[in-house]
């Protein structure tokens, strides 16, 4: 019996990483002990587990996974009941956004950034292609800068064409295991390239027509870099369907929103138009960015977070 962790899995075939080093390709095969629940994958990146090495074929059969110390489940959107383990194992998550080429609507990063807090995984923003902006473009980086900041989340500028920035990544990563998120186009698995060119990983620009990314990459991967981290790069996100969250839990994962509910006239306020509503009179004053409270909005309305 050996251990391992579990790079990429596609399918039934499972890239896992072992004995300091080496790689070898497992499948499942009969009854897999596994205490989660349903999800459509049993066995995810960055899990760890136990298999038996057939030394004819040097293949492996994963016999257990070992228990999850965290992990970010994802839905394709709200309306989809399957729900599909993202990564296992993670000690933070960046949210990789752009300003323009592809525009990451900011309803979609705080749909990013609840999923997080509900899954308790530290989150940071990386704010890539800094080299294509302009006035405009630098002063809503700016404004989303301060409004993320303000509450808490760090944000990294980062230009992949002048390769700036990335010594902070690193230190930012080093030790770690990073999930690195974001809608398709934003330079993600540029990301990895750039910290080991070796990689040589697929990358596309965008479509000139839609100004959106390809979804180049398609199946979630670890990599091991060369500073002593494990950073996980997945598919672009099409839709970010809030996972297992109760109507009346969703304000808890907007983070000022929880803290200002507390002043709330009725400890059951969801804040949409009850009287004496301290989440809504700190809006109007302008404390809470109404943006983050439109978005929580949207998200109180089902509204399924269809991105392309
Ligand atoms: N100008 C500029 N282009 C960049 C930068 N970073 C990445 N790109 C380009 O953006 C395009 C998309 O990059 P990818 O790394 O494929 O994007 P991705 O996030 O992995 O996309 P998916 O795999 O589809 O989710 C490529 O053409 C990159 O060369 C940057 O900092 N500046
Ligand atoms: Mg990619
Ligand atoms: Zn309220």
């Amino acid at each position: 019996m050996e251990k391992g962790v579990v790079l990429k899995s596609t399918g039934s075939r499972y890239r896992v990483l072992y004995g300091g080093g080496k790689i070898i390709d497992c499948s499942i095969k009969g009854k897999l002990r596994i205490k989660e629940f349903r999800t459509t994958n049993p066995v995810a990146v960055g899990d760890n587990i136990l298999f038996e090495m057939e030394k004819k074929t040097y293949s492996g059969i994963i016999t257990e996974v070992l228990d999850r110390r965290n992990y970010i489940l994802r839905k394709a959107s709200n309306l989809s009941k399957h729900s599909q383990i993202l990564a296992a194992n993670i000690d933070q998550v960046f949210l990789m956004i752009t300003i323009v080429l592809p525009e990451t609507p900011v309803e979609f990063i705080d749909r990013f950034l609840i999923t997080a807090e509900a899954y308790r995984v530290p989150a940071k923003i990386i704010i890539n292609k800094t080299d294509l902006y302009g006035e405009k473009e630098l002063s809503k980086m700016e404004y989303l800068e301060k409004m993320y900041n303000k509450i808490g989340y760090e944000s990294i500028r980062l230009s992949l064409k002048e390769m700036t920035n990335l010594d902070v990544l690193r230190s930012l990563m080093k030790g770690k295991t990073s999930l690195i998120s974001g809608n398709s186009g934003v330079g993600k698995t540029t990301l990895l390239n750039a910290f080991n060119p070796l990689l040589n990983l697929k990358t596309a620009e965008i479509s000139d027509y839609h100004k959106q990314g390809k979804h180049i990459t398609t199946f979630p991967e670890m990599h091991q870099m060369p500073f002593d981290a494990f950073v996980i790069d997945t598919p672009g996100i099409r839709g970010f369907g809030v996972v297992d969250m109760e109507r009346n839990e969703i304000y808890h994962f907007f983070r000022e929103i929880f803290g200002k509910s507390k002043e709330c006239r009725f400890n059951n306020c969801l804040h949409l138009d009850e009287p004496e509503c301290a989440v809504r009179s700190a809006v109007e004053k302008g404390e809470i960015s109404f943006l983050r409270y439109r978005s929580y909005l949207n998200i109180m309305d089902g509204d399924n977070g269809k991105y392309r």
